[in-house]
């Protein structure tokens, strides 16, 4: 290799990474078109440096059907992150968590608790758990919080 060929290789592979690195946190969201506590997971999301590609459905158990969301983790809205399902108010930080788990086909908060992100009522919490679906369909507790 010469050195212009190395200096063009190099740069290419330079901008590639760049190109992942700054397409890394875009995220499809499936909702409603009514549901409220959808867009306040988006801007919870977005307020955590995501780029949201937001998707009006007519028929959101049918979207879920469709990515493997087990009826027992299913909640309101269900996104897509690499390849995974990210299904109700999963905090951001699980989002991040979970690129960091090849042993996991996506991550729920199922139903709607009161204090997960996007479900804020003042200062009140449930106690609710991020759950992980594994490969070999068994869920795994991801994070534990706790009631305040
Ligand atoms: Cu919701």
């Amino acid at each position: 290799m010469n050195n212009r060929v190395r200096i063009a290789a190099l740069a290419a592979l330079l901008m590639s990474g760049a190109a992942q690195a700054a397409d890394a946190l875009s995220i499809d969201v499936h909702r409603d078109a009514n549901c409220g506590c959808c867009k306040s997971w988006i801007k919870h999301l977005e307020a955590n440096g995501f780029t949201v590609h937001d998707h009006v459905e007519p028929d959101m158990s049918a979207v879920k059907q469709r990515l493997g969301v087990a009826p027992r983790l299913a909640s309101c809205h269900t996104a897509v992150i690499d390849g995974k399902f990210v299904e109700g108010h999963v905090p951001a930080a699980q989002i991040l968590e979970l690129r960091q788990r090849p042993d996991l086909l996506g991550l729920a908060v199922p139903g709607m608790p009161a204090g997960s992100p996007g479900m804020e009522y003042g200062d009140a919490r449930d106690a609710y758990q991020v759950i992980g679906l594994t490969k070999n369909g068994k869920d795994v507790v991801v994070a534990d919080y706790p009631a305040k």
